[in-house]
């Protein structure tokens, strides 16, 4: 066993060398921001790579929901999930929306289709669905009940770069997705963003929104902000995205051989994966009880392996920014969900440790 800590994840990198040779010409161009070359390149080769209409690149996935709002001109109230990071729920408070909460299937982690219809007012704009780990929601059924009541779809697909749903990248699906870049994500520029969308214009719309709202000439014509995409950022994903499949194939190898190692445990059960295809980027693991879940976290600490107890707590107990109301399955769920670490340098020895400690000490 090697004797640094092991953390929940690290960013994967492409070789330094290859993000040098793009920095190279950053320095030469000197063109640092405003939509230069390598933002460009960028949107186009991730178009190419995942199979989607369009992207726009932003600075980061909190971004890129805000974005998603304004460019739908949405006003109102917003069905979400409380089984996700903050970043949801303060995105749609941050553009006036008021978040609703709708509960999570125990099982997939998702949105609950069938509690979203009795959320629905009179105020209600959208829908705003997370796929969770980058599990795929189960968009039919969204997608019937927003075509049912005129509403919009948001997907935050902030986990869902290398997802698939009906052969098709997950990102997709609805009026807009919007996914993260952060260094913690499949593919990262370190901080960054992107929203995605089928409708020419709306990807018109978001490209302004991100640039203060000025039109080609400068004219204001958009009640815009500033959610550029830096050249350094954009080198970055572009020398990562050559990797992108074999990050995401080593994900799902590893995250395999966790569920084989560990399906036998009868304290512990997994996120159903019975929708689309995933991208196997976290690996969660739900005890049967809290107590149960702190003490294979003492164990793992006392190993300086470090899981993260994502999503803790669910959001909809945060009543400092919210009103409480009671979301229970998300509520249990949160308190005994932790992701192992999963991460493309993760050696399986490492691996083998963890499986061992979760096996003879914590029964
Ligand atoms: N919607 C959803 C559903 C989201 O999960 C998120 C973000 C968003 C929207 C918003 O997207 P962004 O605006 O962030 O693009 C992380 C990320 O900051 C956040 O992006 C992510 N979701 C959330 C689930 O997790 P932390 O608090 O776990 O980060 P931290 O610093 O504790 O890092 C975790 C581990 O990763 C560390 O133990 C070490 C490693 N690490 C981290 C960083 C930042 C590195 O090795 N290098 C690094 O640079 O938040």
């Amino acid at each position: 066993m090697k004797d640094e800590p092991i953390f929940v994840t690290q960013p994967s990198l492409a070789p330094l060398d290859e993000y040098m040779e793009l920095l190279k010409g950053v320095w030469e161009r000197g063109i640092l921001t405003h939509n230069g070359p390598l933002v460009q390149q960028f949107e186009k080769e991730i178009c190419k790579t995942l199979g989607l209409t369009n992207f726009v690149a932003v600075t980061n996935g909190t971004i890129a929901i805000q974005m998603a709002i304004k460019a739908l001109k949405l006003k109102g109230e917003i069905i979400t999930t409380p089984f996700t990071w903050i970043a949801t729920i303060s995105a749609i408070m941050w553009e006036g929306c008021t978040p609703v909460f709708c509960d999570i299937e125990p099982d997939t982690l998702n949105i609950d289709p069938k509690q979203i219809e009795a959320k629905i007012t009179n105020n209600t704009v959208a829908i705003m669905p997370v796929h969770v780990f980058g599990n795929p929601c189960d968009i039919a059924a969204i997608e019937a009940i927003a075509q049912k009541y005129k509403l919009k779809v948001i997907y935050d697909a902030a986990h869902a770069i290398g997802s698939t749903y009906r052969g098709k990248s997950l990102l997709e699906y609805g009026d807009i997705s919007a996914t993260s870049l952060h260094a913690t994500k499949l593919l990262n520029t370190a901080e960054g963003g992107g929203c995605i969308t089928r409708d020419l214009d709306l990807h018109e719309r978001l490209k302004r929104i991100r640039f203060f709202g000025h039109d080609d000439r400068k004219d204001i014509v958009e009640d815009g902000f500033n959610g550029k995409m830096t050249e350094v950022h954009a080198a970055l994903g572009l020398a990562n995205l050559k990797y992108l499949d074999d990050v995401v194939a080593d994900r799902k190898r590893k995250y395999l051989y966790y569920y084989e190692n560990l399906s036998s445990l009868d304290f512990i059960s997994f996120q159903s994966l019975r929708i689309g295809e995933p991208n196997y980027s976290y690996f969660p693991v739900i005890f049967e009880s809290e107590r149960k879940l702190e003490k294979a976290e003492h164990c793992l600490n006392e190993k300086k392996i470090f899981p993260r107890r994502y999503f803790y707590p669910s959001v909809n107990t945060y009543n400092k920014i919210l009103d409480y109301y009671e979301m229970p399955v998300s509520e249990s769920v949160s308190k005994r969900i932790m992701c192992l670490p999963l991460y493309l340098h993760l050696q399986i020895e490492d691996q083998d440790f963890i499986i061992d400690i979760l096996k003879r000490r914590c029964i």
